[in-house]
């Protein structure tokens, strides 16, 4: 009855749920869950996988006697050709039904309308990889089980040896070739026009550097322009290793949220200080890896306020997101922040509120004490010539 291969196979089965039990302990330091809760969840799923596969086999074998007993009454036993196909057009139709649920039930979860100039560009092309791969979806699957069922086995009929035919190769080869060739041709200009920027300098440029687990934001201050950074600068009062013998970098300021003004081109500057991690602006159709060692960046207009789009989609507490889109260690759940479009105006007011980069600590640790007062006598000088 128990040979080697069903010993390894129950051996297998204990391995995978020893695997499941430690991988749910590591990841039950989620805060929203205890350790009992996945505990439970993972033994549940595993258990329900065994009862499923025990029902399975216990029906197998049921048909299996009843079908032996049929024949030894001299009667015609179970036809399973029958069976199977009509197995077959049970699945088209519990799969189709399937497609349909998610498309209606998770359809409902797509993106709102995209919140940025090149984004409608983006969704064009996704609604037509879309509705082209559909149709091709519900085409292929009707072919695919319809025939296994209306060609199933019989004895009435005998197969036809059909081994080859030159123009049948030619016309499914061929034609999914050009319709990819259309979509990857079509894809590259957009990319093409989405990021070839002429003038590769937006009107706002803002860093955004991500370390595990979190995103930091850095606007340039009155100048307008950014200082350099280095990772090589890096200490734990100037964690982005802001190179402060370059005079732009005194007045960068820190924020918590991205903040944009509407209509305005921003160039956000993308850095990364430990792993890969990916700056994803879903609303915004703006995704770019953050890659240690080497700076990317995307240009975009945000062209629907904060305010507009609670408007727009009824969700008085609906905010944009900034997330982090490569599983980049334990907290990557946790990497995102809030993302607000503003007016000008609104713009200009939170924008004078925040902190410089360059704290009394930093000035301190630095020996920036001179530097700093000499570059507030310049400002003062210069706004005084205004
Ligand atoms: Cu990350």
């Amino acid at each position: 009855m128990i040979n080697s291969k069903k010993i390894l196979s129950l051996f297998a089965a204990f391995m995978l749920l020893g695997t499941s039990a430690v991988m749910a302990q590591g990841t039950a330091a989620a805060p929203t869950e205890t350790p009992e809760q996945m505990w439970t969840g993972v033994g549940y799923y595993v258990l329900l996988v065994l009862l499923i596969c025990v029902v399975v086999a216990v029906i197998g074998k049921i048909l299996k006697v009843y079908d032996l007993t049929l024949q030894l009454q001299g009667k015609k036993g179970i036809n399973w050709n029958n069976v199977i196909g009509i197995i077959c057009i049970l699945f088209l139709i519990a799969g189709l039904y399937g497609a349909y649920w998610s498309l209606t039930v998770q359809g409902n979860m797509i993106l709102p309308e995209s919140a940025s100039e090149h984004g409608s560009k983006i969704d064009f092309m996704f609604w037509t990889t879309t509705v082209i791969t559909l149709i091709v979806f519900f085409i292929t699957q009707a072919l695919l089980f319809g025939f296994a069922f209306k060609y199933r086995g019989s004895d009435k009929r005998k197969g036809y040896y059909y081994p080859h035919n030159n123009t049948i190769e030619k016309i499914w080869t061929i034609i999914p070739a050009i319709v990819l060739t259309i979509l990857v041709v079509f894809g590259f200009f957009t990319w093409r026009t989405v990021t070839n920027t002429t003038e590769v300098k937006g009107d706002l440029n803002i860093d955004i550097t991500g370390h595990q687990f979190q995103f930091e934001l850095r606007y340039p201050g009155k100048d307008g322009k950014l200082g350099i950074v280095n990772y090589a600068n890096y200490t734990s009062s100037n964690i982005l290793g802001i190179d402060y013998k370059d005079r732009n970098s005194f007045d960068d300021l820190k924020a918590d949220t991205l903040v944009l003004p509407v209509n305005t081109s921003i160039r956000i500057n993308i850095h990364a200080q430990d792993v890969i991690h990916s700056v994803y602006l879903p609303h915004f159709r703006v995704q770019m890896n953050a890659v240690p060692g080497l700076p990317t960046f995307f240009k975009f207009t945000p062209t629907i306020t904060t305010e507009d789009m609670r408007h727009r989609l009824d969700k008085p507490d609906f905010e944009y997101l900034l997330l982090c889109n490569k599983i980049c260690g334990g907290g990557h759940y946790n990497m995102q922040k809030v993302v607000r479009v503003v007016t000008q105006a609104e713009y200009q007011d939170w924008i004078s509120r925040q902190k410089p980069y360059l704290t009394d600590k930093l000035k301190e640790e630095l020996h920036l004490a001179d530097a700093g007062q000499k570059k507030s006598v310049g400002q003062n000088r210069i706004a005084l010539n205004n």
